[in-house]
């Protein structure tokens, strides 16, 4: 009785914590994809202010994220690109130049999917959209193509070469 009640005082412990883990998986970070979008939507309008202050809330969001809530190789993965994304955050968030701010968006985007690929952000489906013409990348929660690094201008230009979570 003894070992009974071990064995499903066990499994339940096991139970809780995978459903910990998987909670945490995509908790954690998601909130930075949430920013990201918001970031790339201002540039599909060319609202270079919201676009400095959405960039603004990413890079409060990269540097508030509590590690102790990753995995250890989603840590190892998030703690690779986080200057990497902080930087390009603060050079969009401090700028009113809509240029300067596509400058850094390819940048930061090209960042933003590598640790999107190793570290799951959300279960829905991340779209990895390219532009010919300015040579550069960006993620998108829809396929339809609208082009961040030319709104209006070209906004259409562009196609999906990779899809996460399909
Ligand atoms: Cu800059």
């Amino acid at each position: 009785m003894k070992k009974i009640l071990l064995l499903v005082a066990f499994v339940a412990t096991a139970f809780t914590q995978q459903l910990f883990a998987q909670d945490a998986k995509t908790s954690a970070l998601s909130p930075l994809l949430t920013s990201y979008y918001d970031v790339k939507n201002a540039l599909i309008s060319s609202n270079s202010a919201d676009a400095a202050t959405h960039a603004g809330e990413f890079r409060k969001a990269v540097n508030a994220v509590d590690m102790k809530t990753l995995s250890k190789a989603d840590m190892d993965s998030f703690m690779f690109f986080q200057d990497k994304l902080a930087f390009d955050a603060k050079h969009i968030s401090e700028s009113k130049d809509i240029a300067h701010q596509r400058e850094h968006f390819a940048n930061f985007s090209s960042n933003f999917f590598k640790l999107a690929k190793a570290v799951k952000l959300t279960d829905k489906p991340v779209y990895y959209a390219y532009c010919p013409m300015k040579k550069s990348y960006w993620l998108s929660a829809d396929a339809a193509i609208k082009n961040p690094y030319f709104g209006n201008q070209m906004l259409t230009c562009g196609k999906v070469t990779e899809t996460l979570n399909k």
